[in-house]
């Protein structure tokens, strides 16, 4: 059965294109800097967002026009024919990887053996499916956050049992992203904070925290899930005070708790603007740390204050982003996963297509600009200028840590007439940057 008819395979056809349904910049076979454009971004398909999202607002119904849903009313039945859908529809966008929640892909049943049984049911599915095209799984993940025994939160709930019902379904969650051969496994902290101190251990819901993810570590080993282990950080929402805010809270958190061999950051742009970073900002710590795993590519709004995961059009930004991830090395076991979805008033099917083009073309257009910027080193060098002063004479000892205050103190007694400083030439750096854009 054909679920997208009419809709055949998007092909690239260059920036002169009227067709809606085609790539003007996505090239995928594309060299760029010796490498296949769809290997340096490795775009994925979130499974909540195309295949389950429709559309409900605080203030709104459903809005989203899904023909597939109409076909029965039965949720197990419904799941197999999203199933099917999923992979027409990645194989259709040219999108080789996908990620998903647990409950995305299959019901909740009224027992936890029953949610397993669902899960095992939809998995086969899944499994031939992967075998059928090639699409892969870049991550699983589970879903700690909406069901209301997670109220207050999971591995940081104030209730042990709650504690032992996450355990029990991240276990599953692992085995089945360890049978669809995942190349990794994301933790976004969900409801994972706190709303008052006034009835808050926060000490206790960390250290559990923390429990928690070792836990998962060793079950990884005992059950040899060689797959790379993520962290999502994200402030705000849905608890005012997310204990996972941003890369550098995580990061701080992996050192404190001996975690930092185990997990890497899955970094997603809309949640780096709600923490009041850039995405360039958050991706850079990451790498600096040695912990840049996997990127969730969606926007924010910025006139508005939560994580409306809309599809990526900022070429500035994605130029920036990917210059991070260039700088960093690439992508090794993760990639660009459209944590994007369309506006509830895009509520047509082919309103998917149109997202998902317009966030390939966007970063297609970002890895480009980004390719050239690094080989011609136009920041690289003006960095290796500015900070040049510590590559000779005093800098270099105290890069190398050779000096103290007292030697520091007799050479500046000694200088009288300091270095001068010079500019940043920070307009003339971001008018360069739109000179790259604009080609
Ligand atoms: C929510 C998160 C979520 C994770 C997966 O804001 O982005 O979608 O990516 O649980
Ligand atoms: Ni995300
Ligand atoms: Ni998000």
């Amino acid at each position: 059965m054909e679920y997208f008819k009419g809709i055949t395979k998007i092909k690239y056809e260059g920036s002169d294109s009227k067709n809606p349904f085609a790539f003007k910049y996505y090239n995928p076979e594309e060299k760029v800097l010796g490498k296949k454009m769809k290997d340096h971004l490795k775009f994925s398909m979130a499974y909540w967002h195309t295949l389950v999202a429709d559309g409900k607002d605080p203030f709104g119904n459903a809005t989203m026009e899904r023909p597939w849903d109409e076909i029965t009313t039965d949720p197990m039945e419904q799941a197999k024919v999203r199933v099917k859908v999923a992979f027409e529809f990645m194989e259709k966008m040219g999108l080789e990887y996908f990620c998903f929640h647990d409950r995305d892909i299959a019901p909740e049943g009224k027992t936890i053996e029953q949610s397993n049984k669902n899960l095992d049911e939809i998995v086969d599915i899944i499994e031939s499916e992967m075998k059928r095209t090639g699409i892969k799984l870049l991550w699983g993940t589970a879903n700690l956050f909406s069901n209301k025994r997670f109220v207050n939160g999971a591995s940081t709930s104030p209730n042990a049992d709650i504690f032992a019902f996450a355990a029990t379904q991240v276990k599953k969650a692992m085995e089945i992203t360890k049978r669809l051969d995942g190349s990794g496994f994301t933790f976004w902290g969900g409801r994972e904070g706190y709303e008052t101190l006034l009835n808050t251990d926060m000490k206790l819901e960390q250290d559990n925290f923390a429990r928690f993810l070792h836990m998962a570590v060793d079950y990884a080993k005992e059950i040899g899930f060689e797959g790379q282990f993520y962290i999502e950080p994200k402030p705000k929402e849905p608890t005012k005070h997310q204990y996972d805010f941003d890369s550098a809270t995580v990061i701080s958190f992996l050192r404190k708790y001996d975690l930092i061999n185990d997990f890497k950051l899955n970094i997603e742009t809309n949640h780096a603007t709600l923490a009041g970073h850039t995405m360039n900002h958050e991706i850079r710590l990451a790498v600096d740390n040695g912990v840049l795993g996997s990127v969730d590519a969606n926007q924010g709004d910025l006139l508005l204050g939560w994580d409306t995961d809309q599809f990526p059009t900022n070429i500035h930004d994605t130029a920036l982003t990917m210059y991070e991830i260039i700088r960093g090395g690439g992508f090794n076991t993760g990639g660009l996963n459209f944590d994007a979805k369309v506006r509830r008033s895009s509520f047509s099917v082919e309103d998917l297509f149109y997202g998902h083009i317009a966030g390939m073309d966007a970063y297609a257009v970002g890895l480009k600009v980004a390719a050239r910027l690094w080989e011609d080193r136009v920041i690289e060098d003006n960095l290796a200028k500015r900070y040049s002063s510590y590559k000779k004479g005093i800098g270099k000892d105290i890069v190398e840590e050779k000096v103290g205050f007292k030697e520091l103190e007799k050479y500046i007694l000694n200088k009288k007439v300091l270095d001068l400083n010079e500019s940043g030439r920070q307009e003339l750096l971001e008018s360069i940057i739109n000179q790259y854009i604009i080609g």
